[in-house]
């Protein structure tokens, strides 16, 4: 008796499993739609003790890929309030990372990498507009 009981919940588990990734399905496919419009691309340079730009614009709701690329020694960019974790990146060896901005306002991003005597001076800045 204990086994079939096991039985029939298993059936269950695997029944609602099931249903679950369909809907998982149907959902990955409209969100795929929404998804289709390619991020913008940035590029953005990092030098001893500068950011190039130094000031990126970009608008709210839009997702940006942001290329990072050192012009000299390793650096690396982190930006607390856009959610863009500490992410560093050399010359010859750019990273890439891709984030959206939910809210307008400006909000500094700073050099995550020690890099020189003056890395701590090494501020730019993301200007979310609406
Ligand atoms: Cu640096």
């Amino acid at each position: 008796m204990g086994g079939r009981t096991g039985e029939w919940g298993w059936t269950r588990v695997v029944a609602v499993a099931f249903a679950a990734l369909l809907l998982a399905v149907a959902d990955g496919s409209g969100g795929g739609a929404a998804a289709q419009k390619p991020p913008r691309k940035i590029t953005l340079q990092a030098k001893k003790y500068d950011w190039l730009p130094a000031t990126v614009q970009i608008k709210v709701g839009e997702t940006v890929e942001l290329t990072l690329e050192s012009l000299d020694v390793p650096h690396g960019l982190l930006c607390r309030e856009l959610g863009i974790p500490a992410t560093t990146f050399e010359k010859g060896k750019p990273a890439k990372v891709t984030f959206t901005a939910q809210e307008p306002g400006s909000f500094r991003f700073k050099c995550s990498k020690y890099c020189g005597s003056k890395h701590r001076e090494m501020i730019g800045s993301i200007v979310v507009v609406p």
